[in-house]
């Protein structure tokens, strides 16, 4: 190796370009947190609810331990929500604290990643207790991505915003109709125990009501005509509420199931 002044100069320049690098991704999680400001509502929704997201994310990986095998997947799949979901809340957080713009593509890759894995919950909750045709999922899967796609062209701006919204309804009436009148549906309310009947209702309903919040957001946001100040305020606390009801209740409620339904079942091998 030789080593001229200029071959040092680079070196050592490297070095200090990577030990910069180093210190600042593992200060990563403060540079805009820590200019959170107590009167930023949005900043601190973002904050409280990454760490309610990293909380839930240990509770349903360690409860898979309590639960009879074939529940065991399902709050597995709920961790996976919570934390995938945690870990783009840290970044839109910065983004948000840092520039005050709305976080729209680090949402919507979130959205695609966390909403499939809910479709799949779904799935899951029904294949517990029966033989389920794959159509279903592939059904609740292509409502899923007419939803998102036609809502991210909108909020990107590539197309009209009312005309986005358009498309993003289709795409959820879609899913709403396969739950109660489509196959999925009738497959509940056939051939499920108590416990399952009962959580797969309470699903539908945060299906309904709980996923109701987004499109209120996107109309909030963008459909109003209010300043795009107060607006994107409004838009970003209305999703952020919205995932904590549809993210961390909804992997709560088949916690419930899962362990209600694995407790008789071990309290009857006992007896
Ligand atoms: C964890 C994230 C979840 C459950 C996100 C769900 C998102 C929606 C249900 C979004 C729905 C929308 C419409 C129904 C109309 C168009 C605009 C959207 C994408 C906000």
């Amino acid at each position: 190796m030789n080593l001229t002044p200029k071959s040092l100069i680079s070196k050592a320049s490297g070095l200090a370009l990577l030990g910069l690098l180093f210190t600042s991704n593992t200060f990563a999680a403060s540079p805009g947190g820590g200019d959170l400001k107590s009167d930023d509502i949005v900043g601190i929704s973002f904050w409280i609810i990454s760490m309610a997201l990293v909380a839930a994310t240990a509770f349903f990986f360690l409860e898979t331990q309590r639960v009879t095998p074939k529940w065991k997947t399902s709050l597995t799949v709920s961790g996976l929500v919570t934390m995938v979901a945690a870990t783009h809340y840290f970044y839109m957080r910065d983004v948000w604290v840092a520039t005050g713009n709305t976080p729209t593509v680090f949402r919507y890759i979130d959205w695609l990643i966390t909403v499939p894995l809910l479709m799949v919950e779904f799935y899951l909750i029904l294949s517990a207790i029966t033989k389920v045709p794959g159509g279903v999922f592939w059904r609740l899967m292509i409502g899923t991505i007419v939803m998102l796609v036609g809502g991210y062209l909108g909020e990107a701006g590539y197309m009209n915003a009312l005309f986005a919204f358009i498309i993003g309804m289709a795409g959820w009436a879609f899913i709403l109709w396969e739950i109660f009148l489509g196959e999925a549906g009738k497959i509940n309310a056939k051939s499920s125990p108590p416990a399952v009947q009962s959580a797969f209702t309470l699903m539908r309903w945060i299906v309904v009501i709980g996923w109701a919040i987004y499109p209120i957001g996107y109309f909030l946001g963008y459909l109003t005509g209010a300043s795009p100040e107060k607006s994107m305020v409004l838009l970003n606390v209305v999703y952020n509420l919205a995932d904590v009801v549809n993210k961390i209740a909804f992997g709560v409620i088949i916690w419930t199931a899962a362990t209600s339904e694995s407790d008789k079942v071990l309290n009857s091998s006992k007896a």
